[in-house]
Parts: structure tokens; C-alpha cells; sequence
């Protein structure tokens, strides 16, 4: 690949966007928008480069969803239709590989540079199926609306990443006694001096669990530009606002990190449902962690008229924080009674886990609800949780469908 080409190609898409039209699994699109199910739910599809058309949330920085359709067409989804997530306008446009460095820093015995070459060669390789997802993931839906980007359900994707273990280069650099986090750094920047940069920590044990990685690759090929090229972060089970792209400077810390993106955004109330009641403030917050257990029907969209009396296919997706999803459950009568779908194969339990069932059901509309449990008991609630940013939605979903 061009990388040169590709900027130029970048630096024409972002802003002027290249409307495109587009076949769905549920009909042909004959316009350049879709709307996605709530309030100012319209949006344009949107081509950037390295990308399909994706709906596209904000143009300054790029940000792009996922049609939820994709999530219907394989367990792994593709790089080109991987949702895009930026907060600074002030994104890379020219990266040289070659000349490229990941410094690493701060607290530790001996500070590296290391080029994309050393991380390949001088590194014991690792993989990891694993889902990404963006905080606000679903905050389109979160009622009484919260203030932040309107998302549908695309802000999410699953993918096989490689890289090398975070680890192996900490280990290698020599942390020092009496550290306590470790931050992260991409080449992003903000356009305005007041803007803090970007940038991430986490606490030391889990920056050495073996698990969090610096991905080079994703679906076995270069990661897309847009999600980060040459190299990211990687945090298995936990909100994608920690794995930070084009990272470039890891930073060793003798205290906690305290810039703003720690100690003031992506934090959600300090209790155990991470919620309030609608429209109050929590007494506290800690910054996100831990995805919470979602499962999604992909196979019926609302309104989806299937035939009655006769087995109906129902499939989709579900995932957690990496304890492992043990059971998906469906339910047509509003929650009364619930019955077990068959998972289909274990990726992994950091991955999207694939499940299917035959309904039969009457003449007329029916609610399908679906939820999954994990291996250590956490499932969705019924009634959706609040908080003021609008995280982690995880409300049992439902698809409205007819039998005739
Ligand atoms: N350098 C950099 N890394 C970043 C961000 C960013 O703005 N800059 N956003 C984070 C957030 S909030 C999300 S959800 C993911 C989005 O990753 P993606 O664009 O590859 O989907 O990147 C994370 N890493
Ligand atoms: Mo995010």
C-alpha cells in the first residue's frame, strides 16, 4: 500500500466525504442517508478511504458507524466496515513506517525507541479475537437523550488483532520499582491549544497482564488508517476508549495519571449498575472499565415480516468483558418465559460469540427479546440504566416482527 496515495486520498475525503449508494439485506437503499430509530436519527453514508460506505456521525474528526446490517454477514467484521472514532480534528495524514518510533518511557530501567520493524522481529507474536467498542455505543437510544455523539449500534466491531503483548516491551524497557500506571499516546492532536491531547492510562497490573497488546495487524492485514495505522492499543474486554491509535509514546508512571481523559471524560457513576436515576448526578464516578454483557438479533431488523406457524430463523450476537457468554435466551412474550438458543463456534471470550433459533409463532406482531449470560452470572436489565454521559448501554434489545 501507498501510503503517501492514501493521505492525499485522506486529506480530499475527510470533510468532503464521498457520498455513495448502497444494497442492504433489507433493500436497496436509493438515497445516500439512512436513518437510524430515533430523534435527528438521519445520517449520511459516507466512503472514506480504506473504508465502504459508513454512516458518518461527524466529518471534524471523522466519525463513522458501522451499518448494523454488517454485523449479520460474519462473526468477524470486515476492516473496511470497522466504525471510526476520533476526538481531535488534528488527526495524522502522513505517517513515513520506516521512520516511525514508539518511545517508551518515564519510570523504567532503560527507555526504547522502537521502529515497526523491531516490533516485529525482536517481539514474540500474539493474537486475539476481540471485540472493540466505543463507550457511547447505543446512546441514540438512551432516554431522557444525553448530550454526545447520537450513536445506533455500529460503534462496535469484532476483529483478530495482531501484535505483540504489552508486556513483552514493558518487561524489556525494566519498570521500575513504585510504579503505578502506564499512559498512552497517539500522534492525534487537538486543533486548539486549549483541547487536552488524547491520552490514556492504565494501572500497571493490568498493562503487564500478558492480555493487552500493541496491535500491528487486524484481520490479518495492515490496521486501516482510520483505526490507527501503523500500530494501537489493544485492551481485551474493556471500553474502546483505552485503546488508543497511532500510538506513539508509552509513558511508565510513578503516580495515577491525571489528565482529562482519566479525570474527567469517560467516567461513569461508582456503583455496581455504573447508573443513576434519570437526570440525577452520581455522588461519585470511576473511569470506564469492563464492557457489560450486550446480545444483539442481527437477522430481523424491526418491522420484519416473517411467516407465522412455521419455524422462523432468529440469529445474532453476543458479548461481554471476557468472562465468557454461557447462555443467549429469547423471548416472544414480553419476558415471561424464555428459550435457549444454540451459540455457535467459541472464538474466544474476548469475541463476538454467534447464536441461532427457530421460532414459531401466530399470526401477528410479536416483540423478540434477547438476552445472554456469562459465566459468572451477569446478564441485561429489562429497563434500560441511565447516566449522564449515556455509556454502556446494555438494555435487553428488542425486534419487533410480523407473522402472517
Ligand atoms: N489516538 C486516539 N486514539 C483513540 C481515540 C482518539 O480520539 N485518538 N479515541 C478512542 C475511542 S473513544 C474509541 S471508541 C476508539 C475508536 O477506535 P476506532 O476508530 O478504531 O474504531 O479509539 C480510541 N482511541
Ligand atoms: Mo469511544
Amino acid at each position: 500500500m501507498d501510503r503517501r496515495f492514501l493521505l492525499q486520498a485522506m486529506g480530499k475525503g475527510i470533510g468532503a466525504g464521498l457520498a455513495a449508494r448502497v444494497t442492504t439485506p433489507f433493500g436497496a437503499l436509493a438515497q445516500d442517508t439512512v436513518t437510524l430509530p430515533f430523534a435527528n436519527g438521519e445520517r449520511r453514508l459516507v466512503r472514506y478511504p480504506g473504508k465502504r460506505p459508513l454512516i458518518q456521525l461527524t466529518a471534524r474528526p471523522p466519525q463513522l458507524e458501522t451499518p448494523f446490517w454488517v454485523f449479520n454477514e460474519s462473526v468477524i467484521t470486515p476492516n473496511d466496515a470497522f466504525f471510526v472514532r476520533y476526538h481531535m480534528a488534528d488527526i495524522p495524514l502522513s505517517i513515513d513506517p520506516e521512520a516511525f518510533r514508539l518511545e517508551i518511557k518515564g519510570n523504567v530501567e532503560r527507555p526504547l525507541s522502537l521502529s515497526l520493524a523491531e516490533l516485529e522481529k525482536d517481539f514474540e507474536p500474539v493474537e486475539i479475537v476481540a471485540v472493540h467498542q466505543c463507550t457511547g455505543n447505543s446512546r441514540g437510544f438512551v432516554e431522557p437523550r444525553t448530550a454526545g455523539g447520537q450513536l445506533g449500534n455500529g460503534a462496535m466491531g469484532n476483529a483478530r488483532w495482531s501484535g505483540v503483548a504489552l508486556k513483552s516491551i514493558l518487561d524489556k524497557a525494566g519498570i521500575k520499582a513504585g510504579s503505578r500506571q502506564v499512559s498512552f499516546n497517539g500522534l492525534d492532536k487537538p486543533v486548539m491549544p486549549e483541547t487536552p491531547d488524547f491520552v490514556k492510562a492504565l494501572d500497571i497490573d493490568h498493562a503487564r497482564d500478558g492480555e493487552v497488546m500493541i496491535a500491528y495487524a487486524m484481520n490479518g492485514e495492515d490496521l486501516p488508517w482510520l483505526n490507527g495505522f501503523p500500530i494501537r492499543l489493544v485492551v481485551p474486554g474493556y471500553y474502546g476508549t483505552y485503546w488508543v491509535k497511532h500510538l506513539s509514546e508509552i509513558t511508565v508512571l510513578d503516580h495515577a495519571f491525571d489528565g482529562y481523559w482519566m479525570t474527567t471524560g469517560y467516567r461513569a457513576p461508582d456503583n455496581a449498575c455504573a447508573c443513576v436515576e434519570p437526570g440525577q448526578k452520581p455522588r461519585a464516578t470511576a473511569p470506564v472499565a469492563r464492557f457489560k454483557i450486550r446480545s444483539f438479533i442481527t437477522n430481523l431488523a424491526d418491522d420484519a415480516k416473517i411467516a407465522s406457524a412455521k419455524p422462523t430463523l432468529v440469529k445474532g450476537i453476543a458479548f461481554d468483558g471476557g468472562y465468557g457468554i454461557t447462555d443467549v435466551l429469547l423471548s416472544a412474550d414480553g419476558g415471561q418465559s424464555w428459550r435457549e438458543a444454540r451459540l455457535g463456534e467459541d472464538l474466544g471470550r474476548y469475541s463476538f460469540r454467534e447464536w441461532q433459533a427457530e421460532l414459531t409463532l401466530p399470526r401477528g406482531t410479536h416483540e423478540l427479546m434477547v438476552r445472554a449470560i456469562n459465566r459468572i452470572g451477569q446478564t441485561q436489565p429489562v429497563q434500560p440504566l441511565w447516566n449522564p454521559p449515556g455509556y454502556l448501554r446494555n438494555a435487553v434489545e428488542t425486534v419487533r416482527v410480523h407473522a402472517a
